[in-house]
């Protein structure tokens, strides 16, 4: 296959924002549009909030705290530790520029704004030419079912320190949620699909499983990149939450569980160049290169192979 002219980038966490900023330095904005997911948002303290939008936005434009993972550089914290003064819920960690972005946001929704024109006008007033796109403009919630009850999502990965064993997921709202139309737009002439570093249960999952996304999808040659190095995740629950399932934290776990939920959706698997000894294990073609990425050449290497794996395809 020849090396694909306008991608399709599926994102959602801190792994996929960082590969995400790769493909936006080598890709115009014309060539990468990034589909990401929307299932980690709720409502907290009155707002809307859209962890995987604002994690992949503060990522393009170079203003994500390094430190934290998530959230904006250079915070500060006098609403969230005033708040918790009050007694009020402070277990959430709010910044206080990061507050005006989610002020902004629910503005915008209250106004009758869909979550794709509120993310186009915050994204366009951080500078940030690449087009952000929300799966969907309608709900969904992902549900993190434990041995303690059902979860939401931030409750399970936020307030309970991802500590609660897990034994499966729902994504409340899906069956009725429709993908993106500027999404499915795009999708007519791309020619390739990069399922960025991302939790495949909770990130990638719910992207997927809109309802439409893998008709539209099903011809477009489609690679994804392991979120699990060394049996481990770089950032996230994804490991320990293979291990709950009684499946191996393994690059390899993970490709078959992606063949196995999605069959033919893969054309092509990229793994660390850390797990190289396993690649003859993979049935379905497989590179192996750096894909720990802590620099932005980091990510711009990754994001440079994973185009070039097109032509191996
Ligand atoms: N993650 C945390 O581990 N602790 C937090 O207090 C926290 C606050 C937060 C605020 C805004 C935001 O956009 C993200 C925030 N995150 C926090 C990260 C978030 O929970 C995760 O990035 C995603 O939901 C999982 O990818």
């Amino acid at each position: 296959m020849a090396r694909p002219k306008k991608i399709l980038a599926i994102t959602g966490g801190v792994g996929g924002a960082k590969l995400a900023l790769g493909l936006s330095k080598i890709l115009s904005p014309e060539q990468v549009m990034f589909a990401v997911n929307i299932a980690d948002d709720f409502t907290h303290l009155g707002l809307h909030i859209s962890p995987d939008i604002d994690s992949l936005t503060y990522a393009l434009a170079e203003q994500n705290n390094q430190e934290l993972g998530w959230g904006r550089a250079g915070e500060t914290w006098q609403f969230i530790e005033t708040l918790g003064s009050l007694g009020g819920e402070n277990w959430f960690r709010l910044g206080d520029k990061d507050m005006a972005l989610h002020m902004r946001r629910t503005g915008l929704l209250n106004d009758g704004t869909t979550l794709t024109a509120a993310t186009v006008e915050i994204t366009r007033r951080m500078g940030i030419a690449h087009r952000v796109m929300p799966i969907s403009n309608d709900p969904i919630r992902t549900v993190v079912q434990t041995e303690r009850g059902d979860l939401a999502f931030q409750h399970y990965f936020v307030r309970d320190r991802c500590q609660p064993s897990v034994s499966g997921f729902r994504f409340d709202g899906i069956e009725n949620a429709t993908i993106n139309p500027v999404i499915r737009g795009y999708l007519t002439d791309c020619d390739g699909i990069i399922i960025c570093p991302s939790n495949p249960f909770v990130s990638v999952a719910p992207v997927i499983e809109v309802t439409g996304f893998l008709a539209a999808t099903g011809h477009i040659p489609t690679i994804a990149v392991s979120p699990i190095v060394r049996g481990a995740a770089i950032k996230g629950p994804a490991a320990k939450m293979m291990q709950e399932l009684n499946i191996p934290s393994t690059a390899l776990a993970v490709a078959e569980h992606y063949q196995g939920k999605y069959p033919g959706l893969l054309d092509g698997f990229v793994i660390d160049a850390s797990d190289a000894e396993d690649l003859d294990q993979f049935k379905l073609p497989t590179v192996a290169t750096p894909s720990v990425m802590v620099s932005l050449t980091d990510r711009i290497a990754l994001a440079e192979r994973c185009l070039s794996f097109y032509d191996e395809l």
